[in-house]
């Protein structure tokens, strides 16, 4: 085991048990939404995924250690505290080094569930290549960790926040497959669908796992996204969002916020213009998503 890893009881006793491990990000909680409602989310996340069959292990930086799986007084801190690192590949060295406290993000929860052999990762939305990419050349360093990082991420697509049509050409250049569940379009978050086709569509998780296996024993390294759309009774119109998300966008612009806090700065915008709605969208996304990928892990060492 890497040196700087700290597992908890509860992921030693799984792997001692042969039960799937199904790892969490924490920026989701820390800059992803709101306190309290981000600490309630990631509990009832994780009991979503030991209901299913398999143990959860929320992943954060603690005092120079990379944790796989938090405490409950843990999940408390990284919800409730201002001020921890968002850490992306590039901060996660220097975080560890310097001993602070950091979320991990898609790209560097998927780093550390690789280094601790964890082959399934359940999230809300990946970030991706944001609006405007011609000319400020944002795109989100979780798309190049799926170029090669041995990880399954269930997720809901990503938001239009971004430029989804750009963020899937992206992926298929990196050779990454997307592969719908129960839908042949990319689901884009708070909606079902966001008009853009996939190559690969599944009703079957036992499928999606056959392939996700097929595709590591063929020495392809890297990630597999598996799109999840939100239940029905929970997406939101897109007319309604999609003008959210423009002026949250264009508030952006005028504002001048740049690199690692636009995505944060977004999410909390859509909350806030939403009275909330966006929020209970969120929260039920990611919960149907550990269901699925806890189902997933199962399926995949069944
Ligand atoms: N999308 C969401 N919620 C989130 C994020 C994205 O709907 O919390 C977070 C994830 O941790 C993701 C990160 O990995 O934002 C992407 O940030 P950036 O665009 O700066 O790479
Ligand atoms: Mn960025």
């Amino acid at each position: 085991m890497n040196k700087y890893l700290a597992l908890s009881q509860e992921v030693k006793d799984g792997i001692a048990k042969g039960v799937p491990i199904v790892a969490l990000e924490s920026t989701i909680i820390s800059h992803g939404m709101p306190y309290p409602q981000n600490v309630k989310m990631a509990r009832e996340v994780e009991q979503i995924i030991r209901e299913n069959g398999a143990v959860p292990a929320t992943i954060a930086i603690v005092d120079g250690k990379i944790k796989i799986g938090l405490s409950d007084d843990e999940l408390e801190m990284f919800g409730s505290s201002k001020g921890i690192a968002k850490v992306s590949r590039r901060d996660l060295a220097e975080i560890v080094a310097s001993k602070r406290l950091g979320a991990t993000t898609v790209a560097t929860t998927m780093i550390a569930a690789e280094l601790a052999g964890i082959k399934f990762f359940v999230t809300g939305g990946l970030g991706g290549v944001h609006r405007g990419w011609e000319h400020n050349l944002d795109i989100s360093a979780d798309l190049d960790e799926f170029a090669q990082t041995n990880v399954a991420v269930v997720c809901a697509g990503a938001k239009s926040i971004l430029d989804l049509p750009a963020t899937l050409e992206y992926l298929e250049t990196k050779g990454v497959p997307v592969i719908g569940y129960k839908t042949k379009n990319l689901p884009a978050f708070f909606c079902r669908d966001s008009g853009l086709p996939l190559p690969i569509s599944s009703d079957d998780l036992q499928h999606i796992a056959d392939t996700i296996k097929t595709k590591w024993e063929l020495g392809l390294k890297g990630g597999v996204v598996v799109a999840n759309p939100i239940p029905e009774e929970y997406a939101l119109d897109p007319k309604y969002i999609d003008n959210i998300i423009a002026n949250a966008v264009q508030e952006a612009e005028e504002k001048g916020v740049v690199g690692k806090n636009i995505t944060p700065f977004l999410l909390g915008k859509i909350v806030e213009m939403t009275g909330g709605k966006s929020l209970e969208a969120n929260i039920h996304l990611v919960k149907n998503n550990a269901k699925v990928g806890a189902q997933l892990a199962v399926s995949y060492f069944s």
